[in-house]
């Protein structure tokens, strides 16, 4: 059922990114030539249904399930675009953002993962013990309970024994918009790179097993995006 509802949602995926490329992009569509500077090749845009995140637990699979997930927790739409020396990773969803969210039995998280190098594969944290994973970074905005936090995680040290190391980051939360600002630096300065982005809730802080947070909503909901696109 979940796989039906899943196929759903990528071929309405499909139709919204089909219409928002006419109504979104001033310049030129996509595969139309741009002017000789074309900012859009240094943007990469994913839109995502509104209505498909979830819980997604076996515990929580009956009618209404999904209600249970607000819509601000909803991704509608990620992008990721270099402007100057900053990546400023946008999300919007489907509701606006509270000032202070409550509690949903954790730490509520808007995420993106950057692959940056597709040859490693960081062990580790957040993942329990030997669960590799292709992200060298997450970003995220995360609600703990008390505050909003801007985070970079930088999983490159776990590849040669260290521990990830966490740093702030600039953010902004304005109405159903959420934006990070980090600089290029801060990631390596990549040409390129896969990512994905999504809502989390996490249960704990301290031992991160797979057990330990819930993936809400995906954008895209199966692969990941190029940056440029
Ligand atoms: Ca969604
Ligand atoms: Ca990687």
């Amino acid at each position: 059922m979940n796989a039906i509802r899943k196929a759903a949602g990528l071929v309405l995926g499909a139709a919204l990114m089909a219409s928002c490329t006419e109504q979104n992009v001033p310049v030129a569509p996509r595969d139309e030539p741009g002017p000789a500077f074309d900012a859009a090749s240094l943007t990469s845009v994913v839109t995502d249904p509104l209505g498909d995140a979830s819980l997604n637990t076996k515990s929580n699979v009956g009618p209404g399930a999904d209600a249970k997930v607000p819509n601000y927790l909803d991704v509608v739409r990620a992008e990721v675009t270099k402007r100057g020396k900053i990546f400023v990773l946008t999300m919007d969803v489907g509701g606006v953002v509270p000032s202070n969210p409550g509690s949903l039995g954790g730490t509520q998280v808007w995420i993106w993962g950057l692959d940056t190098n597709p040859t490693t594969f960081p062990q580790g944290e957040p993942f329990s013990g030997g669960q590799s994973a292709p992200w060298e970074f997450f970003v995220d905005v995360e609600w703990d309970g008390a505050q909003f936090k801007g985070l970079l995680f930088d999983r490159r040290p776990v590849l040669s024994g260290g521990p990830e190391l966490v740093t702030p980051v600039t953010f902004t939360i304005v109405g159903t918009e959420i934006q990070l600002f980090v600089p290029a630096s801060a990631l390596g300065d990549p040409s390129a790179f896969a990512w994905g982005a999504g809502t989390v809730l996490r249960h704990s802080d301290t031992h991160l097993g797979t057990e330990g947070f819930q993936t809400l909503d995906l954008a895209p909901d199966a692969g990941l995006a190029p940056w440029p696109q």
